[in-house]
């Protein structure tokens, strides 16, 4: 497995998509010990910022791009119409409770797609296993850690509701 350079890019539209929502997926990529940079970026408010990271994620051979976004929610939308590295939304929960995000990360016209996750903090961390997923079709070692969590994650899991 690459060592140095980061396998996921985990970008967002505001700070304020970080506490609560998006640190929970960059902890759970932490977890599987998943080197990823982590960025805030506008597709609105820095488009220039967003062509930049591109560029360099695809000169360093990034493999997922994750992009979180609230509100008109068109940074994973840019995103993967911007690259064809996967790109993976997630619709934060800012305003409306996240319906106006998911809809605007959701509905893309074909031809460029964005697998949209769930609204907020599901979303973020769902985010990050299904990175964890794709990545485990070639790394082997990220296969066997996410074998692991499965199943620790089922024992976690309690058998009755009190
Ligand atoms: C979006 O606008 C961001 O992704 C954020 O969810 C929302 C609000 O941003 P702030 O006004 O909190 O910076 O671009």
């Amino acid at each position: 497995m690459k060592k140095k350079q980061n396998l996921v890019g985990v970008i967002m539209g505001s700070k304020s998509d970080w506490a609560d929502t998006m640190e929970h997926c960059s902890n759970t990529l932490k977890k599987f010990g998943i080197k990823h940079d982590v960025k805030v970026i506008s597709a609105h408010r820095t488009p220039k910022r967003l062509h930049k990271f591109l560029k360099e994620a695809e000169k360093n051979k990034m493999e997922i791009i994750i992009a979180a976004a609230g509100m008109s929610a068109h940074l994973a939308g840019v995103t993967a119409a911007l690259t064809t590295i996967p790109v993976l939304g997630v619709p934060t929960e800012g305003k409306l409770k996240g319906l106006d995000s998911l809809l605007s990360t959701v509905q893309m016209p074909s031809g460029i797609p964005v697998g949209t996750l769930a609204i907020g903090k599901a979303g973020a961390i769902n985010s990050a296993l299904l990175a964890v997923a794709i990545l485990s079709t070639r790394y082997n070692e990220i296969h066997k850690k996410l074998l692991k969590y499965r199943q620790n994650f089922e024992k976690k899991v309690p058998k009755k509701p009190f």
